[in-house]
């Protein structure tokens, strides 16, 4: 709850990390949308940014310069130069573009109706990799990491007419980056999420939560910013008659709990109720699910009961066109794919999708783990990668904080062992307990053989998780397929085990026997031995296989087969359903293992 102090802590250590203002969800009530087509130059050489000696450029493309006179030499014109759409990645919008990592400059312009006593915010869904952002020809700040929102006040650079905001972004990996210089995916570039203009009133809720503590009891808390912090707030959930009022102590802080008659939220019933908060002059209202997630030995148990999780992973692909997902629509297709496989759980996988997923998770019932992009090989001993990862581990918890379907915040996928990268996990992992003490915590491990038979988890990050996450590919990477048959698992950790990736690629529609690698038929037969070995695991509480759908990457190039997809999808980025999808999908259907 104390933002502030530990915005600026971070922004101590890692300097242009993070842009240092709340993040301001889109809860409030008004919203101006920037989205849609905005010029843009490419800049691989950072013209607009350096002089030829690389020094920073007092008149940078952010001053958005016209020539005065007709002897003026000015070298870039936004106005002439071509459109991109927004949100959107510019991989997918321009076939120059299908490969580029480095900057690209975007511009809009626009007015806005000025009123005296608000206050505005610019709010950006997500800009991959890295954004330095201008308003009017003035910098409004910084933002490192691709997939979380951010926002800068702007109430002072607002004019009723002709105002422009020029973001540089960039996408060029690095390696103290976070992720770094290798993923399985595309470094898709560009403002790939919603931009918009958030208005508010002078005192404002800055952040807030709402959750079911117990059966019949609702408790939170919520955070003021402005000049008046010491306000009286109401919480009411007015479908069940449920009202508290509390006063906010001097930094505009206070917590509540109160009795409500909710019904759980759960895959089964997803119920949401609308919330009204008010502060002062303002008002958000959104609808919040209720529910409990906790676990006991090795079960997870949700609203007190075990629950089985029967999931999937997805990548933020957008099905049938390519490029990044960012609609309600995209979402409803992968989710509603993920509904029809029998899931009740989804694991959005390798960083924080965009909102609309988590949006339409709880409205569907889907649970939902969310992870920070802690993948691979990461700098574990530089405190700014560090501070990266905590500000983006920081970001997804504050967007997404009351959302019902996030059951598990995931630290980190396959990193590999040692003391420096267990205490960056510790770290990450205390502050997401210290942040968010209504879900579990977890990360995608790696196993390691005993003997030829025996797998064993016994990752020293176990002891500080509370659910095991475990990444296995036996029949694909590991052995063939039969190999699953007479595999054992052991456990060094009494807690519940989440099989979070398996699989094998197939393109759909190539088929042959299922001794033949790439065919529909091999990738089925790996889920036909992976399923009885993974039933025979006592602690299983869930699995999500690898993949959903088939996602694009630059590591998977095999001409006709790969031809830069992943295609362990279960179904094909055109949407055809492969043969494993109905394998698990009648997994899923009969067991029931939710006792
Ligand atoms: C993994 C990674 C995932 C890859 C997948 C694969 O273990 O976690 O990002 O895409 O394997 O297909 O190799």
């Amino acid at each position: 709850m104390h933002r502030l102090p530990f915005t600026f802590v971070l922004c101590l250590i890692g300097a242009r990390l993070c842009a240092q203002e709340p993040v301001v969800n889109t809860s409030h009530g008004h919203s101006t949308s920037l989205d849609g087509a905005w010029n843009f130059i490419i800049d691989p050489y950072e013209n607009g940014y350096y002089d030829y000696r690389r020094q920073p450029l007092p008149d940078g493309f952010f001053k958005n310069e016209k020539p005065r006179t007709k002897s003026d030499r000015v070298e870039y014109d936004f106005d002439t130069s071509p459109t991109l759409s927004v949100p959107g990645d510019w991989n997918s919008q321009l076939k120059e573009l299908f490969l580029y990592e480095g900057t690209i400059w975007y511009k809009k312009s626009f007015d806005y109706p000025v009123k005296n006593g608000t206050r505005l915010f610019l709010r950006f869904g997500a800009v991959n990799y890295s954004a330095v952002v201008w308003l009017n020809g003035e910098k409004l700040g910084e933002h490192t990491g691709g997939f979380t929102p951010f926002s800068f006040e702007i109430t002072r650079q607002v004019k009723e007419r002709g105002n422009f905001v020029v973001v540089k972004a960039d996408n060029k990996r690095c390696l103290e980056c976070v992720p770094t210089l290798i993923t399985d995916w595309w470094n898709y570039g560009g403002l790939t999420r919603s931009v918009a203009i958030i208005e508010t009133p002078g005192t404002f809720l800055e952040d807030y939560a709402v959750h079911l503590k117990k059966a019949g009891e609702i408790s939170g808390w919520v955070k003021l910013n402005g000049p008046r912090l010491q306000e009286r707030v109401s919480v009411e959930i007015p479908e069940v008659n449920a009202r508290i009022s509390v006063q906010t102590d001097d930094s505009g802080s206070a917590r509540f709990a109160f009795r409500a008659e909710v019904s759980p939220w759960s895959p089964d019933h997803p119920r949401l109720y609308r919330v009204r908060i008010s502060a002062g002059g303002d008002t958000v209202s959104e609808k919040i699910g209720f529910r409990t997630i906790e676990t006991e030995g090795t079960k997870i148990l949700l609203n007190g009961r075990p629950v089985f999780l029967k999931g999937i992973c997805i990548h933020e692909e957008a099905p049938f066109r390519s490029g990044r997902a960012n609609s309600r629509e995209d979402a409803l297709t992968l989710l509603g794919w993920a509904k029809e496989l029998g899931c009740n759980f989804v694991r959005l996988a390798h960083y924080p999708h965009n909102e609309q997923m988590t949006l339409m998770a709880d409205s569907l019932g889907l649970m939902v783990w969310s992870e920070i992009p802690v993948y691979w090989t990461i700098q574990w001993e530089n405190p700014s990668t560090y501070a990266n990862a905590l500000n983006q581990l920081r970001e997804m918890i504050a967007r997404d904080r009351n959302r019902a379907s996030v059951v598990l915040w995931s630290m980190a996928n396959e990193t590999p062992l040692g003391d420096a990268r267990l205490q960056f996990l510790k770290g990450l992992l205390r502050e997401a307990r210290h942040s968010d003490s209504t879900r579990l915590l977890t990360a995608a491990m790696e196993r390691r053989y005993l003997d030829r038979t025996t797998e064993m988890i016994d990752d020293p990050l176990g002891e500080f998780v509370d659910v095991l996450g475990c990444n296995e590919y036996i029949g694909w990477y590991d052995g063939t397929p039969e190999k699953a048959d007479s595999v054992q698992w052991k456990v060094a950790f009494n807690k519940p085990l989440i099989m979070s990736e398996l699989g094998g690629e197939a393109p759909y529609g190539n088929h042959g026997d299922s001794l033949t690698i790439w065919t529909e038929e091999f990738q089925e037969r790996v889920y036909r031995h992976q399923i009885p070995m993974l039933s025979r695991i006592p602690s299983l509480s869930g699995m999500s296989p690898w993949i959903l759908m088939d996602f694009r990457s630059p590591r998977r190039q095999l001409p006709g087969i790969q031809d830069f997809h992943n295609r362990k999808g279960l179904i094909s980025d055109r949407g055809q359903k492969k043969k494993a999808f109905y394998v698990l999908q009648e997994f899923y259907k009969s067991f029931n293992k939710d006792h």
